[in-house]
């Protein structure tokens, strides 16, 4: 399945399943040993989500800024390497969508609980806009806030479930984008939890 959003971006349904079981094993044992943490913004607010990253370059965020970072602030330790099966889902996705050798060094993982959203916002923190992001959606479903240019632009409300990949390209990359409050739910692999991956090229 191919459905195109808006110029640059597509969703496709379950693209994640077929590599769902290895890809849900590198997820889960990542999580276990680089715990998920609750970012703080440079306003002083806690994220509602939590955090881990894979790759050269991991998102941070706290008092003094936010952005890239190749060390785990807790730890002070590099992030692991992206698996082989997350490189190979996002390139082929990315491929997909029309954006050929698309390599990310870095893999972001929100984890939402029941009630966490994340607000209306651009991601600016990327030096190379030519290319993609691309997310992977694991567990209990969500509702995606698509925007446009201006905060302001009215937003598209796409159900992201278990396995749908987005691939962000062109025009819609710095596009305002959300996620609505998540409902209760369980999923059989995931437990009580909705888990992002977002695969960037971040330098
Ligand atoms: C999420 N994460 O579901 C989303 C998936 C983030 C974030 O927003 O910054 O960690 S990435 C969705 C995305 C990225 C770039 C552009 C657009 C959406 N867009 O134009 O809508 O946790
Ligand atoms: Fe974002």
């Amino acid at each position: 399945d191919y459905v195109p959003l808006a110029d640059g971006a597509c969703w496709l349904p379950g693209f994640a399943l077929p590599v769902m079981d290895e890809l849900w094993s590198c997820v889960a044992q990542h999580l276990r040993i680089y715990p998920p943490q609750q970012m703080q913004t440079p306003m002083g607010y806690l994220m509602s989500v939590t955090t881990s990253s894979m790759g050269d370059w991991g998102w941070v965020s706290s008092a003094n800024g936010y952005g890239y970072s190749a060390v785990n602030p807790a730890t002070q330790q590099a992030w692991p390497p992206i698996p082989p099966v997350i490189l190979h889902l996002a390139s082929a996705a990315a491929l997909k969508a029309g954006y050929a050798g698309f390599v990310p060094d870095s893999c972001l993982m929100n984890i939402y609980q029941a009630g966490n959203k994340m607000g209306l916002h651009q991601d600016k923190d990327e030096k190379d806009t030519s290319q993609p992001i691309v997310s992977v959606s694991l567990g209990i479903p969500a509702t995606f806030l698509f925007g446009g240019s201006k905060r302001s632009d009215k937003t598209q409300k796409i159900p992201l479930h278990h396995g749908d990949v987005v691939v962000w390209g062109g025009h819609s990359r710095r596009f305002y984008h959300g996620v609505a409050q998540v409902k209760p739910a369980i999923h059989p692999l995931t437990g009580q939890q909705r888990i992002n991956l977002t695969l960037r090229k971040a330098r």
